[in-house]
């Protein structure tokens, strides 16, 4: 059986789908990126990486070294070829302008470059997630500086989405909106081959995510729907549920595409400046594309995620995605309320 490449792939999605052919080369330029992190990634304590920098990124979070050179490998690899006209990431307060010498392109790509960061200490699965926007009107040929208004699009406007995760195996996940393709890294050959040709969610599961040390500080509808599941046969959904909690998202959303449940990231009662946990640019929006595509479903427990008109880059959002039934029942628990 012959092999189909990442590139081969794209070269056909731009003959049958009209792909156009920088964003065929955008989606090369970060998949190879990924590539490179992958490889710091999996050379650990030998790669002198493991540990953290002892800084902290605009969220007040600690910057791992691992964070932060992913983050470079990614603005460098995607600066100089004239695809993009600004790029924002998690680990960057404001957007990342081309450099005079480059040109520039039609794209915005926002990232978190290195997804699940706590767990690359303890080798656990970790990835990269990525969201493409087209920068609108003119922008990418105006002089200016690009603001950060430019990527304040809904999700619906994305043109892309993906991850590479890092475990096992490295794969990278892509929608280019028609439906989820999974590539598989072959490290020999250094090619990502096709490996997952049409990802779904299953519509029902007995499987979800949560981080249940948080439980005291969640909402009410939060509180009735876990309690419910947790109730299982004897409760009113009258079904026994797993529970999985990996803290990678990307981990998590991959074990959901893989074979179902529910990922739920809810906002809860500490800071009330901060809805959720989750990064809606660079995290909720690329991941709820991808479930959509792959026919599950996601939310913010009122509204679809990939409607969310954003207001800022580092907006944070409460998350419920996956199987489209429960996703369904947790949301229309926060309706009733
Ligand atoms: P990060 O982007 O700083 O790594 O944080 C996001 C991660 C997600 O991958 C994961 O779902 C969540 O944070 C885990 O949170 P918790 O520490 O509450 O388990
Ligand atoms: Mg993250």
């Amino acid at each position: 059986m012959s092999r189909v490449s990442l590139s081969r792939y794209l070269i056909e999605q731009t003959r049958s789908h009209n792909t156009p052919a920088d964003l065929r080369f955008l989606i090369e330029v970060v998949a190879r990126a990924c590539k490179e992190i992958s490889h710091a990634v999996s050379k650990g304590a030998l790669g002198g990486v493991l540990g953290s920098m002892g800084t902290e990124n605009v969220q007040g979070e600690v910057q791992k070294k691992l964070d932060v050179l992913s983050n470079e490998i990614l603005l460098e690899a995607n600066e100089w070829g004239g695809t993009l006209a600004g790029m924002a990431s998690e680990e960057m307060d404001n957007a990342y302008q081309i450099p005079g010498q480059y040109p520039k392109g039609a794209y915005l790509l926002t990232f978190d470059p290195l997804d699940g960061s706590s767990n690359i200490d303890v080798n656990v699965s970790v990835g990269t997630i990525f969201s493409v926007l087209r920068c609108p009107g003119e922008c990418f040929s105006q002089n200016e500086p690009l603001g950060e208004e430019a990527f304040l699009q809904p999700g619906t406007k994305q043109v892309a989405a993906g991850y590479a995760i890092y475990g096992p195996q490295t794969m990278l996940i892509l929608t280019l909106g028609d439906g989820v393709k999974g590539f598989t890294l072959d490290r020999e050959m250094g090619s990502w081959v096709l490996t997952h040709d049409d990802i779904r969610v299953p519509e029902s599961t007995a499987e979800f995510a949560i981080n249940m040390s948080n439980q005291r500080h969640w909402e009410a509808p939060v509180q009735r729907y876990v309690n419910e599941l947790l109730e299982g046969k004897a409760g009113p959904l009258g079904k026994d549920y797993n529970m999985r909690w990996i803290a990678s998202m990307v981990a998590d959303v991959h074990r959901i595409l893989t074979r179902g449940g529910l990922f739920m990231y809810p906002r809860d009662s500490r800071d009330p400046s901060k809805p959720g946990k989750l990064r809606l640019m660079y995290e909720a929006n690329p991941m709820s594309m991808l479930i959509e595509q792959a026919g599950g479903a996601s939310t913010d427990g009122h509204q679809r995620i990939l409607d969310i008109q954003p207001t800022s880059l580092h907006q944070r959002v409460a998350v419920y995605l996956g199987s489209k039934e429960e996703v369904e029942r947790v949301t229309g628990y926060h309706h009733q309320a």
